[in-house]
């Protein structure tokens, strides 16, 4: 058994239990583990809670400052649970595994499967991104994942096929504010969606953990995706459906209120949102906000998608 198949069997594991049981660990084949630098970093730092995904590690050229782990894990939107930002106490009943993702809509090849299946096929890389919420806060994140583009091209979209759409698993025993329905701050299941150029930009990422350690629950474990150059609430979380279809979806945000959210929500300090001023951001952690870029600072990979597009008025 290779090192990825048998640390995807301890799925059942928490980190923190490998963690404790470092030798088991170790034992699991010396050659795997010195092959890859980002555990070795990790278990001569000890750091964080031993790794259970294996990935290429991201060298960091833009020497973005990371948040930590506590931060990323302890500040989060999940209306699923609560409108509140300690999301973490709540997500016990949010069961990850095993976890069916389906994929289908206008695609020669529909399939459904599970996501520790679905992990296998692709070689994870970390991505450290700047991540923006329209709520005027930041942070910059170690993510790990792999391509949506390499995702779609083996569901084999399709030329009719112009939009991807996302949608997070409806389970009102998993997600409690679910089952609240007219009288919940949102409508469920929570949609999003992207243009099919922009799924496929090679920043788009389908997030399956950070800091090297499997998604926590509330950071939207198993899969989620990360869409750097947009709003964060474009990130749906634990996502059980992939549908691509030939009209613009109407994403949960936009639904809930048409004047404050659009489709597309690429950060821009010179559009604001209706209640907050998007000039300026707050790191999760720093005292003095600094200013917002657009695109997030992700111009010079994205920019191109947008030539013909009015970004005041297509928010
Ligand atoms: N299903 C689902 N996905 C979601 C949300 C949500 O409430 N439900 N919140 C969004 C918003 S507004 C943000 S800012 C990010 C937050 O991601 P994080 O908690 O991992 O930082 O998740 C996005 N994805
Ligand atoms: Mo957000």
């Amino acid at each position: 058994m290779t090192f990825k198949d048998q640390s995807i069997k301890q799925n059942d594991i928490t980190p923190e239990g490998l963690f404790n049981d470092r030798r088991k660990f170790l034992k699991l084949g010396a050659a795997a583990v010195v092959a890859n630098s980002a555990i070795v970093d990790l278990l001569a730092e000890d750091k964080y809670p031993t790794s259970n995904l294996m990935y290429k590690k991201d060298s960091n050229p833009l020497d973005l400052d990371l948040n930590t782990f506590e931060q990323i894990t302890s500040y989060n939107n999940f209306y699923e649970f609560s409108t509140s930002k300690d999301i973490k106490k709540l997500v016990h009943t949010l069961k990850p595994n095993p976890w069916s993702i389906t994929i289908d809509g206008l695609v020669d090849k529909p399939f459904q499967v599970d996501v520790r299946d679905l992990i296998k096929k692709f070689d994870l890389e970390e991505r450290i991104y700047r991540f923006r919420c329209v709520e005027g806060w930041s942070m910059v994140v170690p993510w790990v994942g792999f391509e949506l583009a390499k995702l779609i091209q083996m569901a084999k979209p399709m030329s009719s096929a112009k939009y991807v759409r996302f949608e997070t698993l409806y389970d009102e025993k998993q997600f409690p504010d679910q089952s609240r329905g007219v009288f919940g701050a949102i409508d469920y299941p929570y949609v999003e969606g992207l243009r099919m150029d922009e799924a496929m930009n090679p920043l788009t990422l389908m997030s399956v953990g950070l800091y090297g350690k499997t998604l926590e629950n509330q950071n939207g474990a198993p899969i989620r995706l990360v869409i750097p150059w947009k709003y964060g609430f474009k990130s749906i979380k634990s996502i059980s459906k992939i549908t691509f279809v030939d009209e613009e979806p109407l994403n949960t945000w936009q639904r809930a209120n048409k004047r404050e959210y659009g489709f597309y929500a690429n950060v821009n300090p010179e559009v604001d949102h209706p209640r907050w001023s998007q000039a300026k951001e707050r790191v999760l952690g720093k005292f003095f906000k600094q200013k917002t870029k657009l695109f997030n600072g992700y111009e010079k990979e994205v920019g191109h998608l947008y030539k013909n597009l009015d970004l005041k008025k297509f928010i």
